[in-house]
């Protein structure tokens, strides 16, 4: 067991509201971890291409509404039915580089009014994330970016209380804020030199969040 771990992936979870930037960031990091010799993967939640992400695209192109309890426990499972598929991954020696994860399950829930405590216990026991690189970005500057699309939850007033509760899910031992200013490439750089050290290291066995 103690070999399989040494040599397995590292989970690598980019955070963040819309538009700071983590698609194009993971995307990067997929590249530059291939171009050194690693097996590496990217991954995305909401997987939409689920049957349960396609009731999550749904609710978030606002064709359907659900309670809020229902659409949190969606976002959840989610990710669970991407759990064996993670595992098996990670114990062969793949890195995977997964954009959103947990942290904006909470985040975004929590930030409609929905109690922080029991936003988390769903997500209780997936993988944990050797590594959160979280994202932020001035909010003007963000919307300078582009326009939010039509999608629930791209509203500006909304972002900001998901920051928030971002912030106060931040913990030190495995989150890393990467200011998402600069370039591309500037910030690529930022990203890499957190994770290389991660890639390279004995991160141990597979750990669970909120453990
Ligand atoms: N989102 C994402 C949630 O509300 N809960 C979750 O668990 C996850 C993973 O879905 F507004 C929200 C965040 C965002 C929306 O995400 C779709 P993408 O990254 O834009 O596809
Ligand atoms: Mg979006």
């Amino acid at each position: 067991y103690s070999t399989m771990s040494a040599n397995r992936g590292k989970l690598i979870v980019f955070e963040g509201c819309d538009r700071s930037g983590k698609s194009t960031q993971c995307a990067k990091l997929i590249e530059r971890l291939r171009k050194e010799g690693h097996k590496a993967e990217l991954l995305k939640f909401p997987d939409r291409t689920t049957s349960i992400g396609l009731m999550i695209n749904n609710y978030l192109a606002n064709n359907v509404d659900q309670r809020d309890e229902v659409i949190h426990l969606l976002f959840s499972a989610n990710r669970w039915e991407g759990m064996q598929k993670m595992t098996n991954l990670l114990l062969g020696g793949t890195h995977l580089v997964v954009d959103r994860y947990a942290y904006s399950g909470i985040a975004y829930s929590a930030a409609k009014g929905m109690d922080l405590q029991w936003c988390r216990q769903p997500d209780i026991g997936l993988t944990k994330p050797d590594k959160v690189i979280y994202m932020t970005l001035n909010r003007d500057k963000a919307s300078e970016r582009a326009d939010f699309g039509g999608e629930r939850y791209e509203k500006k007033e909304f972002q900001a209380k998901v920051e928030k509760i971002f912030e106060q899910l931040q913990d030190p031992t495995y989150w890393q804020v990467v200011n998402g200013e600069g370039t591309i490439e500037d910030v690529h750089e930022n990203v890499f030199n957190v994770v290389s050290p991660v890639v390279s290291s004995d991160c141990g066995p597979l750990k669970k969040l909120w453990t």
